[in-house]
């Protein structure tokens, strides 16, 4: 197997950095910044059309977009048994897709914080902060009394939906209001490979 991923950490490739630790797996990294001239070349652009991290190369298929780089690595490179990322049963496995489309749909328009998209931000801010009061709700809602979000156990579910709510994009919301989704967020960034990636990637 060569995995290769492309892009910074500083950008939405940390979460694919995150799901590789959780996998155990080993890649080459390339870690090319969101405003790298290499993400518009025409040799990066074949690799992914829109010119944007992250992007992995497995064993020659590349793939992008980071919530389906993570359903594609942990289905792929999965363990079995409670350790699995990607559950087996096919209700969980809809789960996991289910709250990963409603985080890409619900939660990351509204709490992103791409620099390419300030103006954006600042002009939807007043829709934006109703649009995360009734995510964060559901969300709430949903982890009354359970630990994980499509399992008795982690998986690739959790981890795209607390990467979309991210440490740093977290600090700029009010959490206070949503115990259950602070406590699994907390849950989610313990997790020995979360503070592994970090430690291993910040500054
Ligand atoms: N929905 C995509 C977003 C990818 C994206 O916008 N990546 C940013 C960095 S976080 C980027 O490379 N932007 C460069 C550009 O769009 O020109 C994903 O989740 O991977």
């Amino acid at each position: 197997m060569t995995l290769t991923i492309y892009g910074s950490p500083r950008s939405r490739t940390m979460r694919v950095l995150w799901a590789a630790a959780e996998l155990k797996l080993e890649y080459e990294h390339v870690p090319l910044a969101f405003d790298d001239a290499a993400l518009k070349t025409p040799d990066f652009l074949r690799v992914n059309p829109a010119g944007a991290v992250p992007t992995i190369v497995d064993d020659g298929f590349a793939l992008s977009e980071s919530l389906a780089i993570n359903l594609y690595l942990a289905k792929k490179y999965s363990s079995v048994g409670a350790e699995a990322l990607y559950p087996s049963d096919s209700g969980e496995e809809a789960d996991v897709w289910r709250w990963t489309l409603w985080a890409q749909g619900h939660l990351e328009p509204w709490v992103q914080q791409d620099a390419l998209l300030a103006e954006l931000r600042r002009a939807t801010w007043p829709h934006a902060q109703e649009a995360i009061k009734t995510a964060l709700g559901v969300l709430d809602r949903v982890l009354t009394g359970k630990n994980w979000l499509a399992s008795r156990s982690f998986t690739v579910g959790d981890l795209n939906v607390a990467s979309v709510l991210s440490p740093s994009r977290a600090r700029h919301l009010n959490l206070v209001p949503y115990r259950h989704v602070s406590d699994w967020l907390k849950r989610c960034y313990d997790r020995p490979a979360a503070v592994a990636t970090r430690h291993r990637f910040s500054g």
